[in-house]
């Protein structure tokens, strides 16, 4: 059928690499041609040919009251008719920066940056600058952002294209990242004994959301922790999806963990471009201009991802109650999809922990990265397209993480149940 979306992808793969600007968004693992959006509002994403959708997506996190939620619209409107970008200090940057460290504790000082991706490849030059130490390690399966450092044994976009390991990434950066299993003890044990004075930190989504949803075991995260102290190696959170959204205080919070540093994203911004990392105050003043680690932007700050943040993080200091009925939420969707799995007798595990969720086609558990990979992915692709067809739009990938909202209401959630149960039995 011929659709403004499809016209529209044919002309992006004439301009740009793929027709997209980050590659997930192709639905290469899916298959069909991606929906190019228009607007979205609430619990809905509209399309160019007039279509719409359940966002199930959430900007990969951000939207946790839904799409351009009024009070963020208005707090930026407002900001607006200030200027745009002035490469200089403005208050909000100390507003959002007392607003941060007063919700996550273990972040003492924060500097703000323009994106997961900036915070993490900041966070590991401090990491290495402050333990005099080269290598760091990863979990296999989970994403840290697009720095080369991070391209080793990656998830999200790259495991969906199956290219873990990008080239362009120099044998010597490579050989500097470490890779141990997800809720796998053991195998960090191993590495830090093969390299007991080596290790600068380890960098870890302690939920993870970029090998689909993966939970860590009881007491995995501790161990990493104990680790680390062991050995001397910095923790570092990346929270860029589970800051601020699976508690006001990160998922370091629910854990009762506190991280050396932490990375943050998307969400502090409201959905404006915007990343953040933060710790303890004595190894954040090793950033320049307080110490001789160099990091700098002239969009770090920016006045609108600033308000935009603000906002968004007084909406969730307003709204505290919006965890609990979101995990409700998530739970009774997991049990209604579970129901027709086994009715139907397909192999899945729904990973669901508070508003994130993850189906796998698999009958294993899914603790790590070679169980994600389990998944029958093609069977994925046409759940996916099914969903689609049916007006949900699920993340284009098995891969990846849905998001849910507090702008999702019983309409919403009753559609999401009955066009998955009429997927399942088209498959
Ligand atoms: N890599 C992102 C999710 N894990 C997707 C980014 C995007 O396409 O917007």
């Amino acid at each position: 059928m011929s659709t403004l979306s499809a016209a529209y992808f044919e002309r992006a793969q004439e301009l740009i690499p793929g027709g997209v600007n980050s590659p997930v968004r192709a639905f290469k693992s899916v298959g069909g041609n991606p929906v190019f959006i228009k607007s979205a509002k609430g619990a809905y994403l509209h399309d160019v040919d007039g279509n719409s959708y359940i966002d199930l997506i959430g900007s990969w996190g951000p939207m946790l009251f839904g799409q351009a939620h009024p009070v963020i619209e208005d707090a930026v409107r407002q900001a607006l008719s200030n200027g745009f970008s002035f490469g200089a200090p403005t208050y909000n940057e100390v507003l959002i920066a007392e607003k941060i460290t007063s919700m996550i504790p273990s972040v003492e000082k924060v500097r703000l940056v323009n994106s997961g991706t900036e915070a993490t490849m900041a966070a590991i030059r401090l990491a290495r600058a402050y333990t005099k130490r080269d290598k760091i390690i990863k979990m296999e399966g989970c994403y840290h952002g697009h720095g080369d450092s991070f391209l080793i044994a990656a998830g999200s976009g790259v495991a969906t294209l199956g290219t873990p390991d990008s080239p362009g990434v120099t044998v010597s950066t490579a050989r500097d990242t470490l890779t141990a299993v997800y809720n796998d003890v053991e195998s960090l044990e191993n590495i830090f004994q093969a390299n007991p004075t080596d290790i600068a930190a380890i960098i870890i989504e302690p939920v993870v959301g970029n090998m689909g949803l993966v939970i860590p075991k009881n007491g995995y995260l501790e161990a990493v922790q104990k680790l680390c102290k062991q050995y001397g190696a910095l923790l570092i959170f990346d929270e860029v999806m589970t800051g601020f959204r699976l508690s006001a205080a990160g998922y370091q919070g629910l854990a009762g963990i506190q991280p050396d540093l932490t990375t943050l994203g998307k969400i502090i911004g409201g959905g404006l471009p915007v990343g953040a990392y933060g710790g303890k105050t004595e190894i954040m003043n090793m950033i320049a201009p307080a110490g001789p680690v160099y990091q700098a932007g002239t969009l770090s700050g920016n006045p609108l991802a600033t308000t935009a943040g603000l906002a968004m993080l007084n909406l969730i200091t307003d709204n505290p109650e919006v965890y609990a009925s979101l995990a409700q939420n998530g739970l009774a969707l997991k049990n209604a999809l579970i129901s027709d799995l086994k009715e139907l007798g397909l192999n899945y595990t729904i990973n669901q922990i508070g508003s994130m969720f993850t189906l796998f086609f698999t009958d294993k558990e899914v603790n790590n990265f070679s169980d994600a990979k389990t998944s029958d992915t093609a069977l994925f692709g046409r759940y996916f397209k099914g969903m689609l067809e049916k007006g949900i739009y699920l993340p284009p990938s098995q891969y990846e993480s849905w998001f849910l909202s507090a702008a999702l209401g019983d309409s919403e959630y009753d559609q999401i149940i009955t066009a998955s149960k009429a997927t399942l039995r088209s498959l």
